[in-house]
């Protein structure tokens, strides 16, 4: 497979102004006619039209047109995936259509397929070519009017994109209906839905006093599952309106959830295709962390609306300029409608945990990528969660009203259009006159910068000093990186821990927005070593940095460990404060790692025991912060910081802290669980799920003592609640230990929901990510369950990728991990090649691990690469962790 690149980008040739599509759907094969007015983007010349469309047996070609007259062998070819029109007109034409296609039996999940029995669209990325030839990237923008024909009975639902022009009976007992969509839009936000399915209908009425209608469809079974997410939704389109004044533009819009999906949800114009995870809530099925996926994923596609979709890509490797300024604006949603500290908290843990070691492994990419051999592969935690990082910076560079100065000029200036990265960098720095500096870099280098901060203060002057190094490790095509612009902020606490007013720094008067000296400020680190000096230091002060993580690097500085017990427990920043224990974590589990590979005793430094009971009984925190700050560091984390990784010492080590601490602070983690179990009614308000975030999170730590009480309790809790986060927690917790209870409660659970496909999900996930030796064979024995069907992604992504992040079992001395894995993969590729690559990208980091662990990984990775018909999908990530 040949890779495509950035550089070789060129405007296309031809422009669609109209597109007409009509389905006639059928059990056997779906016919698709399209109809595309076509206009050549320049004069001289009629190059020929190459579309893009799926192999033969995907998609099979009927008739070719060219206004109204059918062309013959000769004047177009159908190469395995072209269809090109040899020499089109040299002014606008009709070019028409017709190809046959099996959405029953299409389990790739892109393109037109069938999911629970009704028809359903994913075309983003390059789905939109397994429907009709076409060109299909997002710089080609069009009109569409889409006229869908089926069986009445077997699909009373028909929908698409826009306004509903038509809707009649035809012969047959088949019906119609017929969609336009006013505003221009790439092929990858066509959408069709067709089926038997119900919906909960509500409102919202716009700023400019418009009411839209909003409408939830899902199957009649799960009618009564919806009220959160048109809630979520209701508040999405106000936070538009409120935060960046922007207004929904049409009179509908819909949201469809669906079994089967590679992904979260897709943001097709005004009919969001959502998979079921995402929409369906109830206290009793769904957890506190569904529901708050729930809000956080109904606003981002809602708020694509105006960042992907009225402003689009021009092309996939600008993916970030959707992607990563929706995640920021998703981020900033959670934050205003829940917390925003533990919200950042969230946030940067699932950067720390999966976008660095991505960012530092063979599949390490910028955030805007360079090059790739499938699309797919390219939305990752880099693009996305990486991508937001860089959005917020700018935030943090030009402040909040600057940022919003330059997303009013970004939309001024773009609205109906497919454009770059650049482009947005562009309206930001205008729309404010600034020097962006190297800024530009952020979307060339790939690699998590590395920067280190020493500190020095001089009495005589009162001065503080920062020193900065920066370096930006080199990745696979880039072995020498510059350094970048780095925004770092910065406070220092004196010494009864309050901030110290920042009067200058080199020399430079700093004032705040009321004029008077700041507490924090925002340093511009961006050179590879700069000193920052603070006049005015009364004291030596303890420094705050990378306040509210700033940057997305990894910091290493010279504060101690009694410093950082000091940010802990002072910090005016939250973000800090927690970062202040998982920074002390880090280094004392890292330093145990070391002894408990040497075989030496283990042993937990009583001051930072000490340190987490404060947290833990201050009456004045936010209990939601609370659980976060007691909580460790994850495994994957600490792997991730380690020289060469290794996943039992970890575990151990992991293991032996969380035990010490349960021991030590029992007395009060028994009262966290007692103090905040309560009887009321589930409510996903912010202070109810920070009750049950303490509770749950004291739970755990109890339940790794592994006592008969205690598990005793956790019986109890589970058969007792009434909403799934506490039955999950305690479900969770009393799987940790094998034994009868662990098997009581998980045959109880299946008993009690299965149901539930997605509630059964849950059950499978605890049980392939348990660390209990041996797992693989239950696994193994769980991919024949009847709760689990290779073809649903969601249950592939349960069992087969939750076995695949618990590191003990898969990295298991034997192979049989990285052999199951393997397996699965082979398996996958020749269902659904997407989630196939997900699966394989499990082993990318095999290069981290011992000579042994090395050798078992690339013997599986090379039985992968080896095999016939393998997809261009798993290909380009096995290939990649093998160079
Ligand atoms: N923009 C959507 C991306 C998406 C997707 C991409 C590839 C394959 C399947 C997919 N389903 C959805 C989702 C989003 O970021 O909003
Ligand atoms: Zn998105």
């Amino acid at each position: 497979p040949k890779p495509i690149f950035l550089k070789d980008y060129r405007a296309p040739d031809y422009l669609f102004d109209k597109v007409n599509l009509t389905f006639e759907l059928g059990e056997d094969y779906t016919t698709v006619t399209s109809s595309i007015l076509v206009r050549p983007s320049h004069s001289g010349g009629s190059p020929p039209l190459i579309l893009d469309g799926a192999e033969p047996k995907d998609l099979e070609l009927v008739n070719v047109k060219v206004n109204g007259k059918a062309l013959q062998t000769g004047d177009f070819e159908r190469s395995q995936k072209k269809l090109t029109i040899v020499s089109p007109p040299a002014e606008a034409y009709t070019l028409e259509i017709e190809t046959k296609i099996q959405p029953q039996n299409n389990t790739a999940l892109e393109g037109l397929y069938k999911t629970s029995g009704n028809f359903c669209t994913q075309c983003e990325a390059e789905g939109f070519r397994r429907i009709t030839f076409y060109q299909d990237r997002p710089d080609v923008m069009a009109r569409y009017t889409v006229r869908i024909e089926g069986d009445a009975a077997r699909y009373p639902v028909l929908l698409s994109n826009g306004n509903l022009a038509e809707q009649g009976d035809l012969e047959g007992g088949r019906h119609y209906a017929v969609w336009e969509d006013p505003f221009v839009k790439p092929c990858y936000l066509f959408a069709l839905v067709a089926g038997q399915l119900t919906h909960t209908e509500d409102k919202f009425v716009t700023m400019s006093g418009k009411e839209v209608t909003l409408r939830i469809y899902v199957q009649e079974h799960n009618k009564d599952k919806t009220a959160y997410a048109m809630r979520s939704l209701q508040a999405a389109m106000k936070w538009d309106e409120d935060t960046f004044g922007r207004e929904y533009d049409l009179d509908l819009f819909n949201i469809v959830a669906v079994d089967d999906f590679n992904m979260g949800a897709m943001e097709n114009k005004s009919l969001n295709i959502f998979n079921s995870r995402l929409v369906l809530a109830t206290p009793e099925t769904a957890t506190d962390g569904d529901y708050t996926s729930i809000e956080g994923v109904v606003g981002h596609e809602y708020f694509h609306n105006w960042t992907g979709n009225r402003v689009t890509c021009r092309d996939w490797f600008q993916l970030s300029l959707k992607e990563g300024l929706t995640v920021y604006r998703d981020q900033e949603f959670t934050s205003d409608m829940t917390s925003r500290a533990v919200t950042r908290i969230g946030d940067v843990q699932r950067l720390r945990m999966a976008q660095f070691p991505e960012d530092a492994g063979p599949m390490a990419h910028p955030v805007r990528p360079q090059s790739y051999i499938k699309m797919d592969n390219f939305y990752t935690l880099t693009v996305y969660e990486k991508g937001a990082e860089v959005v917020r910076m700018y935030e943090t560079l030009l402040g909040k009203a600057g940022f919003r100065k330059g997303m009013d000029l970004y939309f001024e200036r773009h609205d109906g259009q497919a454009v770059t990265c650049d482009d947005f960098l562009a309206a930001m720095r205008d729309a404010n006159g600034a020097d962006l500096g190297t800024f530009p870099l952020w979307y060339q280098q790939a690699g998590t910068p590395r920067l280190s901060i020493t500190t020095h203060y001089d009495e005589a002057a009162k001065t503080f000093t920062l020193t900065t190094k920066q370096e930006v490790p080199p990745s696979a095509g880039q072995p020498v990186k510059q350094p970048m612009l780095l925004p770092v902020t910065v406070g220092l606490l004196g010494p009864d821990g309050a901030d110290l007013p920042l009067s200058s720094v080199n020399g430079r008067p700093l004032a705040g927005p009321d004029g008077a000296a700041p507490t924090s400020t925002v340093l511009r680190v961006d050179q590879a070593e700069q000193t920052f000096t603070f006049d005015n230091i009364p004291a030596r002060p303890v420094p705050s940095l990378l306040r509210n993580f700033s940057a997305p690097v990894r910091l290493t500085s010279d504060v101690t460990d009694e410093q950082l017990i000091f940010l802990l427990a002072h910090d005016s920043d939250p973000f800090n404060r927690w970062e202040a224990a998982q920074t002390l974590a880090r280094k004392l589990m890292l330093d145990l790692v070391g002894k408990a590979q040497k075989g030496d005793t283990l042993q937990l430094a009583p001051a930072f025991v000490a340190a987490l009971k404060d947290v833990l009984t201050d009456a004045a925190l936010d209990k939601a912060f609370i659980a976060r700050a007691i909580s460790l560091p994850s495994q994957s984390e600490l792997a991730d910081m380690m020289a060469v990784a290794d996943p039992d010492a970890i575990h151990a080590v992991h293991k032996f802290v969380t035990r010490t601490i349960a021991a030590e602070l029992r007395a009060e983690l028994q009262h966290a669980v007692d103090s905040n179990r309560t009887r009321d009614a589930y409510s996903p308000d912010t202070a109810s799920k920070a009750r049950r975030a303490l509770k749950n999170t004291a739970l755990g730590y109890l339940a790794s003592l592994n006592e008969a009480d205690i598990t005793d309790m956790a019986l109890a809790d589970f058969r007792s609640s009434t909403n799934m986060t506490d039955q999950l927690a305690a479900l969770a917790a009393l799987a940790v230990n094998p034994g009868e209870a662990r098997d009581t409660a998980l045959a109880e659970f299946y008993e009690q929901w299965k149901g539930d496909g997605l509630v059964m999900n849950k059950w499978l996930g605890i049980q392939a990510a348990s660390s209990l030796p041996g797992n693989v064979a239950h696994v193994r024995s769980l991919l024949e369950h009847p709760a689990f069907d290779m073809k649903n992604p969601n249950k592939v992504y349960a069992l087969v990728g939750g076995f695949a992040s618990a590191a003990v079992n898969f990295h298991a001395r034997d192979g049989s991990g990285y052999e199951f894995l393997a397996e699965q993969v082979l398996k996958l590729d020749k269902i659904n090649a997407q989630v196939a690559s997900r699966m394989v990208s499990a082993f990318t980091r095999w290069r981290r691990y011992d000579d042994d662990r090395q050798s078992k990984a690339k013997a599986q990775l090379e039985r992968i690469v080896r095999t016939e018909g393998l997809s261009e999908n798993v290909y380009e990530i096995v290939s990649k962790s093998l160079e």
